[in-house]
């Protein structure tokens, strides 16, 4: 794809305000068995169809079941999941997309009913969780510490999107450890990768707010690989005869990134992720995985791919990251 709107994100004064974009975040400080810092961090894609071919109680529409491979994947994050024993999750999701600034869910108790706009049939997920509110507030204070413009969300009823309640559930569907949830700026939307940058902020943020907070922190990106989908989807919209990717453009833009992935180190995604943006209009450009790359301080080593699978032809990989 051609970089049609690339300019630079942002006023000349939110610039100035903003950190260095390329200075190194200094490194992170190692989580000890029982001490905090992020001890795990995982690609955790959020198609309504993972959720929906479960057949959760909280989602109203049921299946028969389907991408059985992509959920598979899932279980074994789960598993290992748990072994981290993590304090909280913390999550960034490109569906919750706020147009000034990076936002954090501060309300102590998100209730209510998540619906995906263009497959309502599929996801009405009904959810009660915690937040983490000590660590929430302390990220928007880092953040904005950082220079960014960051926003705490202290208005009860606001419905919690998709991508977030997705990965969430998909990670653990016990929903039996609290949450931190950030939005994404949508300014990758309108800027090609422009933004990406400002996520190496944000990441720098949210990890020292891990550490002032002293959490134990696992951290979920929401994101899917290569993100062109059918307009039409089947009778039974888990018949798996007609699921494939959407080209092989798109699939060979995938495994190329993962071929990265497996081989590490991360630091060589700084460069892959923009690249495969370009060769696929990824759900990347939203950052999160960059978020949660920066975060994790960049750590010179390969991440594990548990699962790829396509979701109405969209690519989609569960990935791990654990700091040796
Ligand atoms: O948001 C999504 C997605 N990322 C991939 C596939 C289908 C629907 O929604
Ligand atoms: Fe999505």
């Amino acid at each position: 794809m051609a970089r049609v709107f690339h300019a630079t994100a942002g006023s000349g004064r939110s610039a100035a305000r903003r950190a260095p974009r390329t200075e190194p975040a200094p490194a992170p400080s190692a989580p000890g068995r029982d001490r905090g810092g992020i001890v795990a961090g995982y690609l955790a894609p959020h198609p309504p169809h993972l959720v929906y071919a479960e057949n959760p109680p909280q989602n109203e529409p049921r299946s028969t079941g389907g991408w059985e491979v992509l959920r598979w994947g899932y279980e074994e994050l789960r598993r290992r999941l748990k072994q981290h024993r993590p304090d909280v999750l913390v999550v960034h999701a490109p569906h919750w997309i706020t147009m000034v600034g990076h936002h954090v869910n501060c309300v102590p108790n998100p209730r209510g009913v998540s619906v995906e706009p263009i497959f309502p049939h599929l996801f009405r997920y009904h959810y009660d969780f915690r937040t983490d509110v000590d660590l929430a507030e302390a990220i928007v204070d880092e953040g904005a510490k950082a220079g960014l413009v960051t926003s705490g969300l202290r208005e009860e009823g606001v419905r919690v999107d998709y991508a977030t309640i997705g990965a969430l559930h998909l990670a653990n569907p016990d929903w039996d450890i609290p949450v931190v949830s950030l939005s994404a700026n949508n300014n990758p939307y309108y800027y090609s990768d422009a933004s990406l940058a400002e996520m190496e902020t944000l990441g720098a943020a949210t990890r020292a707010a891990i550490e002032r907070t002293g959490r134990r922190a696992v951290l979920l990106a929401s994101n899917s690989l290569s993100h062109l989908h059918w307009d039409t989807e089947p009778e039974l919209p888990e018949d798996m005869s007609v699921e494939r990717p959407f080209d092989h453009h798109q699939y060979a833009g995938d495994m190329e990134l993962l071929r990265v992935v497996r081989e590490g180190p991360t630091s060589r995604l700084r460069d892959a992720i923009p690249a495969h943006i370009e060769a696929t209009s990824s759900e990347t450009k939203a950052g999160s995985l960059t978020w949660l790359l920066a975060a994790m301080g960049w750590p010179a080593i390969a991440g594990e791919v548990l699962a790829y699978g396509t979701v109405i032809a969209t690519g989609n990989a569960v990935v791990e990251w654990v700091p040796s």
